[in-house]
């Protein structure tokens, strides 16, 4: 019997790599789709496993740090593993062609935290922005910044900043997310040009305007650490949030509400609210309540 780690999973076929970089194809054993009904996949990128390399089978799954899931709709009950056993979280966001939402920041940070995954915003496409842009660039890494994430200005195409990423990501797993277009894969490439990954290509939109499923890949980075790359997968995971408890998932509002009059107050119309009062005094950035605001009132399965 060996360990391996799965590095790629379709739900019925797995690649998983052993401890010396050795790739091999393999199934489940039979016992995994009985355990395993209400999630597509029950063994999924990232999680370690033991595995017969003369049966190509994984014979078992060791335990797990932590796991990202999402449902296939908010109808059905199945759910897929996106990932295990994850360190941080990267969202690769764009100010134009395309532009990100702050919005999509926002709920990406806030799953990130109920997850309690770290994460870090990479703004790509430096090259592209004019004097406006960069202000906004600015702008954005000053308020995440101040809240605690990290946040990275780059250009892939112009090697600016590269250096960075790759230290960040050295000898962590690493899930790089972001909306289709921005560079993700321009930069895997950049980071291991062995991947080949194709990129500046439409299928990747026309995947998640058709819910069509995809599946996450991990490849292993030159100087040690993996990559997760999400292709087709909005955001990333999507949980159903408890409305009690979104508050908590976005820090600076988190610490301000101990402030508040009331110990349940959810800073929406309560009287005496210091998160409103912040937001008022521009101690919070008014668009991060913004989101937060949207999340209490909007369905979930916008992002999935
Ligand atoms: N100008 C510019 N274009 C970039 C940069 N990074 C990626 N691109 C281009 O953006 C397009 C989409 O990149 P891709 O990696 O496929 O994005 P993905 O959908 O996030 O994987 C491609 O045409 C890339 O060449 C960058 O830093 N600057
Ligand atoms: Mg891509
Ligand atoms: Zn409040």
């Amino acid at each position: 019997m060996r360990h391996g780690i799965v590095i790629k999973s379709t739900g019925s076929r797995y690649r998983v790599i052993d401890d010396d970089g050795n790739i091999y194809a393999c199934v489940l054993k039979g016992i995994f789709r009985v355990s395993g009904a209400r999630t597509t996949n029950p063994v999924a990128v990232g999680d370690n496993v033991t595995f017969d390399e003369s049966e190509s089978l994984i014979t078992a799954l060791l335990p797990r740090r932590n796991y990202i899931i999402r449902k296939a709709s908010n109808l059905s009950r199945e759910s897929q593993i996106i990932a295990a056993n994850i360190d941080q979280a990267f969202l690769m966001i764009s100010i134009k062609m395309p532009s990100t939402p702050v919005e999509f920041i926002d709920r990406f940070l806030a799953t990130a935290e109920a997850y309690r995954v770290p994460a870090t915003i990479i703004i790509n496409k430096a090259d592209l922005y004019g004097t406006e842009e960069i202000a906004t660039a600015l702008k954005i890494s000053e308020v995440y910044r101040k809240i605690g994430y990290p946040v990275f200005i780059i250009s892939v195409t112009e090697d600016e900043n590269i250096d960075q990423i790759a230290v960040a990501m050295k000898d962590k797993t690493t899930l790089v997310s972001g909306n289709s277009g921005v560079g993700k894969s321009t930069l895997l490439n950049r980071l291991n040009p062995s991947l080949a990954l194709r990129t500046g290509s439409i299928s990747e939109y026309h995947e998640q305007g058709r819910h069509v499923t995809t599946f996450p890949e991990m490849h292993p980075l030159p100087g040690g650490g993996y990559v997760i790359d999400t292709p087709g997968i909005r955001g990333f995971g999507v949980i159903d949030f408890d409305r009690n408890e979104i508050y908590h998932f976005f820090p600076e509002i988190f610490r301000m509400a101990a402030g508040c009059r009331f110990y349940n107050c959810l800073h929406m119309n309560e009287p005496g609210c210091a998160v409103r009062d912040a937001v008022a005094g521009n101690a919070i950035e008014p668009w991060r309540y913004k989101s937060y605001a949207s999340m209490m009132l909007e369905d979930n399965d916008k992002y999935r």
